[in-house]
């Protein structure tokens, strides 16, 4: 048993194998019974005193029917207090490289393993049924299932956080959170209370900025970055030990919606991202993203002119650079939610051997935290669940009992020691977790080192570093958000504190929302830094893989462009979607019917990434007669998206996104200054090029 456990700890499946033990599969064969085992014959209807006319009274008698109602009335737990909002998938780590002159954690330094893990991604303010593109911070929480133990790291898709200490963490989250009184809004920070908090904490301004920009509107789970924000410590076998900062890159590049797409997709399919993860893992396109170190030896760590222990500052890559040792991929989705996600609960304080915390002051918090809302949500024996407990050998013959205790231990004692020597524990030698030998003296205060009472150089070189659009995105959401808070004392000094950072922002935020700025201009360091604009993370090559494209089509289509273009996307890894006049079939010039896969009223162009309109009559006799077709190309170019169109489908395309009098591109080739568009003429659409369209196209958003 303990053998085929560590052997599960190493590789790929073993978390898999190791939930088949309680895994059931629905069958026509097996019949339904009650949960205490006996077979139901009628589960449609309550024991009754049938009387003639079979209107008699109901009987408390039917067990059959207490028990499926009160399963019923108790189905639902305390929903994460935040995070509620998320979905997850199973997956593998592996390392490629060992950081044994770091750490002594099997999980770092064993190349030949592949650790089992499962990754739950969430957005933060939002309750469980809210929707998935909000503006808002992204959490990146993974268990690793590890051969020595569960070790998990709680981390989000931005690098800082918004406080210093955790104590403040219950008035951070009370102030983005739906206001006391009435209880909105759902799911968003645009409120009075969460700018009058910001305001009041200078400290939140370097991650508000973050929060501003494009990375809280992802255009997906899988092409978000993912940052463990604490500092931990690794120690190595001398005993040696570093401060680490964890991260994790995506192989698919980070990419964002654009707000107004952000917005809609909220009400036209609330579950877009967790949707898209699961198609891309069912379709074999698994997300992977790379694993990273950044490393401070601990005699350095005064060295900078932040404190590292400080959450709302980031390690510049140019002084600690991240070595990349390793991938992360998601390859199989969950069976069945409830169990294997809402019960997912993870621990900061679930750490390995070789792996240590730090005095990060927020960490030092969140390590009580995490362990103790488990208890409200789950009960004390939540680590014993499928989805919690370690894939490795463990047990413990003093933490027993405790309701909803399904595990049976053998054994007379429960108690160490014991006259048996039963479940002794281990030395270092043989495993057992040692802590970081730190010496520690000081007098007791509520205080924070001097360092972190700087709070704005490190927000000025995010600006700087961002391109102009990212920029002009900043403005636009700082712009959006002032806009909701309607209490002036919010909105107008709120303003004056960006000015801090940019005047050149505040001008513009002040003047669209009505605030207030400061007499003096602010002083711009003037400071880039590496590794901060997402568009230093687009892929090597432009690649199409998962991107979802959609092709138009009414009665009267050119078959030939349609199935060429299709099968091409296709090949390159694009999730084609046919979009038709009606569902019941579209027939095409030359007489062959597609069944599209959705009708126009039924879509939306921001559920897609791409658009192609093959030519015909189509374009006449239905597009161009259609609103909603037309609205699709309107607002797909609005929303700088590539579309492609031929022959006739050109000048409906032009025509619809404003351009008629400007040459788009030549017929085949795709550029910036086509504004995204493709056009081709004639009947070879293998002359058209599919490609993507780089980050400086411009359009109307
Ligand atoms: Fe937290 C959940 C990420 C600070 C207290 N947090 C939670 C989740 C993520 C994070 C991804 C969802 C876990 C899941 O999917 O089940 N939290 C962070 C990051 C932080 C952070 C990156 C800053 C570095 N959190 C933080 C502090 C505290 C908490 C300072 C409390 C002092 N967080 C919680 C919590 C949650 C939680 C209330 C809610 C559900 C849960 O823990 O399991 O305990």
């Amino acid at each position: 048993m303990a053998a085929t456990a560590t052997k599960n700890a190493k590789s790929a499946d073993g978390k898999f194998a190791d939930m088949q033990r309680d895994t059931i599969e629905l069958n026509d064969k097996d019949h339904m019974t009650t949960d205490y085992g006996i077979k139901i014959s009628d589960p449609d209807h309550w024991l009754r005193v049938a009387d003639e006319k079979k209107t008699g009274p109901m009987l408390l008698e039917d067990q059959i029917a207490r028990e499926k109602i009160m399963r019923f009335d108790h189905e639902r737990i305390p929903e994460r207090v935040v995070h509620a909002r998320g979905t997850g998938a199973f997956g593998t780590f592996k390392l490629f490289e060992s950081a044994e002159d770091v750490t002594t954690a099997g999980v770092l330094t064993d190349t030949s393993r592949e650790t089992p893990l499962f990754l739950r991604f969430s957005t933060v303010q939002g309750s469980k049924g809210s929707a998935d593109t909000v503006r808002d911070v992204r959490g990146f929480a993974i268990k690793m299932y590890t051969a020595e133990g569960n070790w998990d790291i709680v981390g989000n898709n931005i690098p800082v956080f918004f406080i210093q200490d955790a104590v403040k963490f219950p008035d951070v989250v009370h102030s983005v959170k739906p206001e006391p009184h009435n209880e909105v809004p759902q799911g968003q920070s645009a409120h009075n209370n969460f700018w009058d908090f910001v305001y009041m904490h200078s400290e939140t301004t370097h991650m508000n900025y973050w929060q501003m920009s494009d990375r809280a509107i992802p255009r997906s789970y899988r092409m978000m970055q993912g940052f463990g924000v604490n500092t931990y410590s690794l120690i190595n076998k001398e005993g040696k030990r570093h401060l680490v900062k964890f991260h994790f890159t995506p192989e698919l590049g980070v990419h964002s919606l654009v707000w107004d797409e952000a917005l809609k997709i909220c009400g036209q399919d609330p579950d877009f991202h967790r949707k898209d993860l699961m198609d891309a893992i069912d379709a074999g396109h698994f997300p992977r993203w790379k694993f990273g170190l950044q490393l401070i030896p601990e005699d350095k760590v005064d060295d900078f002119e932040f404190d590292p222990l400080d959450a709302t500052k980031v390690w510049p890559e140019e002084l600690v650079p991240i070595r990349y040792i390793g991938q992360l991929e998601l390859n199989r989705n969950i069976d069945e939610f409830f169990p294997q996600t809402e019960q997912a609960a993870f621990c900061t304080s679930h750490i390995v051997p070789g792996i240590d915390f730090s005095n990060d002051p927020l960490l030092q918090g969140r390590n009580f935290s995490y362990f103790d809302t488990q208890i409200s949500r789950l009960g004390p024996n939540w680590e014993e669940l499928p989805i919690n407990r370690p894939v490795c050998p463990y047990m413990n013959l003093v933490n027993r009992d405790g309701s909803m205790k399904h595990r049976i231990t053998k054994g007379t004692v429960n108690y160490w020691p014991n006259r048996f020597h039963a479940n002794p524990p281990a030395d270092a030698s043989q495993g057992g977790f040692t802590s970081y030998p730190e010496k520690q003296q000081g007098i007791k205060a509520r205080a924070l080192s001097e360092k972190f009472k700087e709070h704005y150089k490190q927000a000025q070189t995010f600006y700087n570093s961002l391109s102009e659009i990212e920029k002009l995105h900043v403005a636009k959401a700082f712009s959006f958000e002032l806009d909701h808070c309607d209490d002036p004392i919010v909105y107008k000094r709120m303003t004056e504190r960006i000015a801090i950072v940019s005047s050149e922002l505040a001008e513009m935020v002040a003047t669209n929302v009505g605030g207030d700025m400061p007499s003096k201009p602010s002083k711009n360091h003037g400071k880039k830094a590496k590794g901060l604009s997402q568009l230093e993370y687009l892929p090597e090559k432009p690649i199409i893989d998962t991107r979802r494209i959609a092709i138009l089509l009414a009665d009267g289509f050119d078959y030939n462009a349609y199935t060429t273009m299709k099968d091409a996307l296709s090949e390159r890894g694009a999730f084609v979607f046919t979009i038709g006049a009606q569902r019941k079939g579209v027939t095409s010039e030359s007489g062959q019917t597609v069944v599209p896969d959705h009708f126009f009223t039924g879509m939306r162009s921001t559920l897609f990434d791409a658009t192609f309109i093959p030519g015909g009559k189509h374009v006449a006799d239905g597009l161009a007669k259609n609103g909603v077709a037309k609205f699709w190309v309107t607002e797909s170019f609005a929303h700088l998206k590539p579309i492609a169109g031929m022959n006739e489908a050109v000048p409906f395309i032009k025509k619809q996104i404003g351009l008629d009098e400007v040459e788009v591109a030549s017929p085949g080739t795709l550029s910036a200054e086509s504004y995204g568009v493709v056009t081709g003429y004639g009947d070879a659409p293998s002359t058209l090029k599919v490609g993507s369209v780089g980050p400086d196209s411009k359009g109307l958003a």
